[in-house]
């Protein structure tokens, strides 16, 4: 059986197809581990074949017999074309991913089959279900399977990412913040891969510079600190990013941040969310806690790695001045890259569940729903408000003598090589949030 396995465009944020068949997309563009990791997980009896249509056509017409298609909220239209053009060929096509697994009857009208959650435990059995013609059209929600299982992802299927690597250790996280939609989509609590696993993965890896595609590598400490001390001893000798949460990077002992820069850690990518605590309260994101940001950034800054913070406008305690504030914290606070957002409901989230409810959601067209169109009601500013003062704040911080000020920096924190990526990034951020915010 020969199957396709297809990423389809995304049209804002860091894996554009707005820059295909440009030299940029090549230097900028975001390693995507799903398709290779899906073709790793797939019997060896099995033809695979990938197309990522940030940097292909998708040819419709192609010799295969199953589609698998992985599928976000905002990807969803482009995904349901997609799928629909390969029935009409008369193909089987299955949709996977957080949008399928958040509505599942919705996805069904484009499909022969969805399989909900991750996959490991389900697609083996879907492919052969196919095979002898009798496929089911769910697959439940399965997560009775090992992460010492998980092969290595298919490198040899990666066309397009000559610098940029990426690896996955960890899956699900312990927080339940609102608007996420990790906690509902994986399986409760967190699994990890051996460590010996992602030591061999990492030496296979040719890229100097890679990305730990975990939702973040803090959720147990002990595990980390065991990985960092592993990729010291094997001289994995590489630069990497990773997520964190604020409570660990602050409150974890002295050698968990010593062995990470050792390890060759050059940034942590940090939810902050909002200098609002009453917003941060309200999205039961707890354990950040404004008042703590300094010394954490400091602490970071303290064993030579740079954070890039995240940061949401539009919880319901944001008023017209968060964007001001924001921007004086900023700059106080001194982070070396800003991913600005605005705040979306993604379905399968309590957050979608409670505006839906209240009817403050005015449109589920869900290609808005990429983080840069507003796609519900704010609470205390207007829907023009929070574009105007997002857009602001993107602007200013993306000005050219900031984004110099801060890789400037960033050089100095981590070196040439190290700051490449979080230097990178911010002239990344800035070709994004110009198109995005058309400044
Ligand atoms: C790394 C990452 C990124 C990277 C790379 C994204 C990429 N394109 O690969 C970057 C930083 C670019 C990114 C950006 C964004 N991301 Co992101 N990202 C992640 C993260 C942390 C890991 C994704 C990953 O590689 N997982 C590893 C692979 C192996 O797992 P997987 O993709 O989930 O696939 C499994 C299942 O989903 C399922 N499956 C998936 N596809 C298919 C297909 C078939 C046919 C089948 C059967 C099964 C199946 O089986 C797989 C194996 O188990 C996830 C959170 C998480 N931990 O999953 C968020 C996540 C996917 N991102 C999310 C979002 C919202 C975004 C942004 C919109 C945020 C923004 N700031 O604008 C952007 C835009 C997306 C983009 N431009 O790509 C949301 C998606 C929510 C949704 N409902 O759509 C998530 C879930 C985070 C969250 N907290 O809510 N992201």
């Amino acid at each position: 059986m020969k199957i396709l396995l297809v990423f389809p465009r995304i049209l804002h944020g860091a894996t554009t197809y707005r820059d295909k068949g440009s030299w940029t997309s090549i230097v900028f563009g975001y390693p995507i581990i799903t398709l290779p990791h899906m073709a790793a997980i797939t019997p060896k009896k099995y033809d695979v074949k990938l197309v990522n249509e940030n940097y292909e056509d998708i040819d419709f017409d192609e010799n295969i017999d199953l589609v698998g298609i992985t599928c976000y909220t905002m990807t969803a239209p482009r995904v349901y074309e997609i799928a629909d053009e390969f029935r009409r060929r008369g193909k089987k096509v299955v949709l996977g991913g957080y949008h399928p697994t958040a509505m599942p009857k919705e996805a069904l009208q484009h499909a022969d089959s969805i399989i909900l959650g991750m996959a490991e435990a389900s697609w083996q059995k879907l492919l052969e279900d196919a095979e002898k013609g009798k496929l089911k059209k769910i697959y439940e929600k399965d997560t009775n399977y090992d992460m010492a299982d998980i092969p290595p992802i298919r490198r040899d299927l990666i066309k397009h990412n000559p610098i940029l690597g990426a690896i996955q250790t960890t899956r699900g996280c312990t927080n339940e913040c609102e608007f996420c939609a990790i906690s509902s989509f994986c399986e409760h609590g967190v699994k990890h891969r051996p460590i010996k696993n992602v030591i061999e993965e990492l030496k296979q890896m040719e890229n100097r510079i890679f990305i730990f595609h975990d939702p973040h590598l803090t959720t147990n400490r002990k595990y980390a600190t065991e990985l960092f001390k592993e990729m010291i001893k094997n001289k994995i000798n590489k630069k990497w990013v990773a997520n964190g949460t604020t409570n660990v990077l602050l409150k974890t002992d002295e050698d968990f941040l010593d062995l990470a820069r050792k390890a060759g850690c050059v940034e942590w990518f940090v939810g902050f969310e909002s200098v609002s605590q009453a917003a941060l309260n309200g999205i039961k994101k707890t354990h950040n806690k404004v008042e703590e940001f300094e010394k954490i950034i400091k602490r970071v800054h303290k064993y030579d790695m740079t954070i890039q913070g995240g940061i949401i406008f539009g919880f319901d305690e944001d008023t017209p001045d968060i964007f001001d504030t924001t921007l004086k914290k900023i700059n106080e606070l001194d982070i070396d890259a800003v991913e600005i957002n605005i705040l979306t409901p993604y379905p399968g989230t309590p957050l979608f569940e409670r505006l839906d409810k209240a009817g403050r959601i005015f449109t589920k067209d869900w290609s808005k729903y990429n983080q840069v169109e507003i796609v519900y009601e704010p609470k205390n500013m207007t829907v023009k408000e929070l574009y105007e003062g997002t857009r602001k704040v993107a602007k200013e911080c993306y000005s050219w003598p900031n984004i110099i000020k801060r890789n400037l920096k960033i050089f100095k924190t981590v070196g040439i090589i190290g700051g490449l990526l979080p230097a990178g990034a911010n002239v990344n951020f800035r070709r994004y949030y110009k198109q995005d915010f058309n400044f």
